[in-house]
């Protein structure tokens, strides 16, 4: 069974008005995220791994082009699902709570997550993860991603440059800036988290 391309959870257009336009969408979703699902399947069918779930397909490849393009496929369909038209700002209830005891404030997690997601070096990712001493930041390069390693992501942002050349070229702390304060679904962070 292939691996499919989940729908977007919002139109392409709805977080042009939050700093991220229907192009960057287009290219990012349309583009980048289809080509992942094409690729891995091209490189599924007719293999032990047709039939496996997009999963199990990340925790059994070694790294190379397997690993890559699952891996790759993962971690779009969980960044769309991270960010929300109607999002940013601070969380609230327990997921609020967490992050303070974690990080010392809301201010203090956003200066820490937005320095890793800075520091990534040329193309990774930025993560919020359930490690075993609580939340914690982590950053992984290329498609590495926290499930590979045992640990429960709750929320990422993209840094490879095709998530935001389109809208703010070479300013990665300006499309950051914005990730936090327009976009980020702690909705969602806080389902991650209760699961
Ligand atoms: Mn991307």
């Amino acid at each position: 069974m292939a691996i499919e391309l989940p729908p977007l959870p919002y139109a392409e257009d709805a977080l042009a008005s939050k700093g991220l336009s229907a192009e960057t969408i287009q290219y990012h979703y349309g583009k980048h995220h289809a080509t992942y699902v094409n690729v891995l399947n091209g490189l599924i069918e007719g293999t032990e791994h047709a039939d496996s779930s997009l999963e199990e397909i990340i925790l059994a490849a070694d790294a190379g082009p397997l690993f890559n393009n699952s891996a790759q496929v993962w971690n779009h369909t969980f960044y769309w699902n991270c960010l929300s038209p109607n999002g940013g700002g601070a969380p609230s209830g327990e997921l609020g709570d967490k992050i303070n005891s974690a990080f010392g404030s809301y201010d203090d997690f956003a200066s820490q997550f937005t320095e890793a997601a800075k520091t990534t070096f040329g193309s990774g990712w930025a993560w919020l993860v359930e490690g075993d001493g609580g939340l914690e930041i982590q950053k992984t390069s290329n498609a590495d991603l926290p499930l590979k390693h045992g640990v429960k992501a709750l929320l990422t942002v993209d840094v490879w440059e095709h998530a935001y050349y389109i809208d703010y070229r070479n300013a990665r702390p300006d499309y950051l800036a914005n990730f936090l304060t327009n976009l980020v679904n702690w909705d969602f962070v806080a389902e991650n988290l209760a699961s």
